[in-house]
């Protein structure tokens, strides 16, 4: 009964036969997804509410036999209002933007080693530009001195031609960028953040502020001071919600999951969540980390979700406890081989329009631990919540940018596989848009 729903589940979600085989071998995968306190049921949309199945996601192929493949990023380049795409990667290093809805794909420019993007009008031109680090040359096991450039690239905007790229910083290791207002509301302000120190994996990592200058035409860099050097290997940046006036970010690293915030003096405010993954031998900690919001049907209203340790194999899942102040860590699952299972983002946001986020896993692989798995939080018969797994990918998949690509009002999500040379070169490193189709 529960295998024969579990494949109606899965030929809605258009997988193929081998795909379903697949999906039914993991069936007590799934059926090991943890349990936690839940409430009564509040309403959510008809096909929400009755349906145990995720929507139906429109696969479209935006490019395949990549060279490359890192990051995307959904950003309107060419201020249509439709989110288009931006791909880079550390093993070639073209920055590509492929135009939304024919995705015809525009080169942006090549830079050795691209790895982080973010985006912002920075010089105010009503054309969005890209943040982007790059440069990694031998980081993170055998980083140089010169090994870590942060740059933003202007729009050229209507007329098109050359992306110009204006130097920001230089900061070796440099493996995220969050823009923001950490510690006034008065300027635009850049936390870089290395995956390593300088010295290597054992390093501490050296947080790095950068304020916009008053001219970010002419500036040869951006003012910058380090304000934090407490933690090692950082691999998730994302932001963090706090209520106040300020913004903060939670850090995935090998202190495990932490909100960092500054004051309005530049020093760190950290409050830690959990320690993430302590049992492997190579790295400890965490790797990413998302947050997701849940409505009052649960006994509480957000949850984290991470992939542990850094490159790690271990769904993990931090949930409150009853005052709020402290966090329970429960392991959702350990996808196979260490090396050969690497969970490399997790995202969060409500597809099914229930007013519950689910959260995407995004798998590098190899196969056939790779793709895209979808978890939704429900509650079970004894009023528990559990989260329903649904692999809706298997091509490899480095990150996952989340948009609503078409317009209709329902979140859509794009993903690049993942080739990095030294790290893991996906056997096919694709660009897929997957348009959220509701019910249909
Ligand atoms: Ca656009
Ligand atoms: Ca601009
Ligand atoms: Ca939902
Ligand atoms: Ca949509």
């Amino acid at each position: 009964m529960i295998l024969d729903n579990h494949i109606k589940q899965l030929k809605k979600t258009g997988m193929e036969p081998l795909r379903v085989l697949a999906s039914i071998i993991r069936l007590p995968v799934l059926l090991c997804a943890l349990v936690i306190l839940g409430m009564p049921y509040l309403a959510a949309p008809a096909w929400a509410q009755d349906s145990p199945n995720p929507p139906h996601f429109e696969k479209i192929t935006v490019a395949t036999q990549q060279t490359d493949g890192y990051w995307v990023e959904a950003v309107d380049i060419n201020n249509d209002n439709k989110p288009d795409l931006v791909t880079s990667g550390l093993t070639v290093g073209k920055v590509v933007w492929y135009e939304n809805p024919t995705w015809e794909e525009h080169d942006i420019t090549q830079l050795p080693k691209p790895v982080a993007l973010a985006q912002d009008d920075i010089d105010g031109d009503g054309w969005t530009d890209i943040f982007i680090s790059h440069d990694y040359g031998g980081c993170m096991f055998n980083c140089g001195p010169e090994d870590g450039k942060i740059s933003w690239l202007r729009n050229p905007g209507e007329t098109g031609g050359e992306w110009d790229v204006y130097h920001i910083g230089d900061l070796v290791a440099t493996h995220r960028l969050q823009l923001g207002h950490f510690t006034t509301k008065d300027e635009l302000e850049l936390l870089a953040v290395p995956v390593v120190g300088s010295a290597g994996v054992e390093s501490p990592v050296p947080i790095t502020l950068y304020t916009k200058p008053e001219d970010v035409l002419t500036a040869d860099k951006w003012p910058s001071k380090i304000v934090d050097e407490s933690f090692h290997i950082i691999h998730g940046v994302v932001p963090y919600n706090s209520g106040e006036e300020l913004d903060s970010v939670l850090l995935a690293s090998e202190e495990g999951i932490n909100i960092f915030s500054l004051d309005e003096t530049h020093n760190p405010v950290i409050k830690p969540i959990g320690t993430g993954e302590l049992g492997q031998v190579d790295f400890k900690g965490s790797g990413n980390v998302a947050i997701g919001y849940l409505t009052e049907k649960f006994p509480f209203d957000h949850y984290f979700p991470t992939a542990e340790p850094f490159h790690g194999n271990t769904i993990a899942l931090y949930t409150p406890t009853g005052d709020n102040q402290s966090y329970e860590r429960k392991v959702m699952y350990e996808f196979g081989p260490v090396d050969e299972s690497v969970a490399h983002h997790v995202v969060t946001t409500d597809f099914d329009g229930d007013g519950d986020d689910e959260f995407l896993l995004a798998k590098r692989g190899s196969r056939p631990w790779q793709g895209v798995f979808y978890y939704d939080p429900i509650l079970n018969e004894n009023s528990k919540l559990e989260f329903k797994m649904t692999q809706l990918s298997d091509s490899s998949t480095a990150r996952i940018a989340i948009a609503d690509f078409n317009g209709d009002g329902l979140k859509d999500f794009a993903t690049t596989g993942y080739y990095t040379a030294g790290y893991f070169l996906a056997d096919n490193s694709e660009v897929l848009v997957f348009l959220n189709r509701g019910d249909d």
